[in-house]
């Protein structure tokens, strides 16, 4: 193989006509700090976002095995490309990879039009909060318009990950009834779409009555938000979780939060990244000194300070 470029440059250039090695190098830069990063996302936030279909639920819910089968079906049916982002801080790595979603989304590397690559939440600072926007924004310039997040449903960390998503996929097993009603509160009132997957088992009747409980709860809306079963092992139901993905697409094109919502998120990382670079400069900029030995002398206050530094 041959050895590949470091300049940003090359490596779009070369990742817009398909290479993948060169997609790869561009992700894994990202996760710096520096001048490739920003050079990487000044092309990378050019394009518009990708479509982000968020993939959520408890460990061994079949969500790896589940977005096998989507990316397939969407890449055998479609002209699109397809990328896929797993976030499981929970799973061991080998070579960057988390080893379970590995396994299960190995055939997939082979896929002509799709990508995938797992995040863990290791990294510079930021972590995860800005790898993995800047990576859907990255696949999205590198010609990846729809990308799948796949992404363990515990934690606040998770919840804001998959805050990225466009139309997000509660994924639950028969059986689980008692986790309906505890996790209420938080990723039941974002779903999109519910998916019972493992529909090969029992309990499929009274996992579909609690969770139509669940929703009789929401605020009604535009969208009725879909019970689907799937098997995602034998690829039943698969065409009708896709079926309620593209609906659900339809709709967000003409609506205009989507955009207003990713605005904001956008401004958040701004500020969030304001603040980073201004923790990284406080040893090279003598400012920081003036300031500290001024409130030191008593002759500033830390607010008055951190006003002046604005
Ligand atoms: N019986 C059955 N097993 C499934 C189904 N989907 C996934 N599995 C199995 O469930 C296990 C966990 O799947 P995985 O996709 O890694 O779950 P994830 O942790 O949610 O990503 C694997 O052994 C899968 O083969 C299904 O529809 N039926
Ligand atoms: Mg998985």
């Amino acid at each position: 193989m041959a050895r590949l470029s470091r300049d940003p440059a090359v490596l779009i250039e070369a990742a817009t006509r398909g290479d993948r090695g060169s997609l790869a190098r561009l992700i894994t830069m990202c996760d710096t700090v520096g001048e490739a990063h920003d050079r990487i996302c000044a092309w990378a936030y050019a394009t518009s976002a990708p479509w982000v279909v968020g993939l959520t639920g408890a460990p061994g819910a079949g969500k790896s095995t589940l977005t096998n089968a989507l990316v397939r079906h969407a890449v055998a049916t479609g002209p699109e490309h397809w990328g896929v982002v797993c976030v499981d801080p929970t799973s061991p790595r080998s070579g960057g990879a988390l080893l379970g979603d590995r396994a299960r989304l190995d055939d997939l590397i082979l896929e002509e039009r799709s990508f995938v690559r797992s995040l863990a939440s290791r990294g510079v600072l930021g972590g995860l909060a800005r790898a993995v926007p800047d990576t859907l924004r990255v696949l999205g310039a590198a010609g990846y318009s729809a990308v799948v997040l796949e992404t363990v449903g515990v934690g606040q960390l998770e919840v804001d990950v998959a805050d990225e998503a466009d139309t997000t996929v509660v994924v639950v097993t028969p059986g689980w009834g008692d986790e309906i009603q505890a996790s209420k509160a938080g990723l039941m009132e974002v779903a999109d779409i519910f998916v019972i997957n493992k529909a090969d088992r029992d309990g499929v009747a009274s996992t579909r009555r609690d969770l139509a409980d669940v929703l009789s709860e929401r605020r009604g809306g535009e969208w009725e938000v879909p019970i689907v079963e799937c098997v995602a092992t034998t690829g039943a139901g698969v065409v009708d979780v896709f079926e309620a993905l593209e609906r659900h697409r339809a709709l967000l094109v003409g609506d205009p939060t989507r955009a207003i919502r990713r605005a904001e998120r956008d401004l958040e990382r701004v500020l969030a990244y304001a603040v980073l670079e201004l923790v990284r400069e406080r040893h090279a900029d003598s400012r920081f000194v003036t300031l500290r030995d001024a409130i030191a002398r008593g002759e500033l206050d830390p607010y008055s300070a951190a006003r002046e530094l604005l």
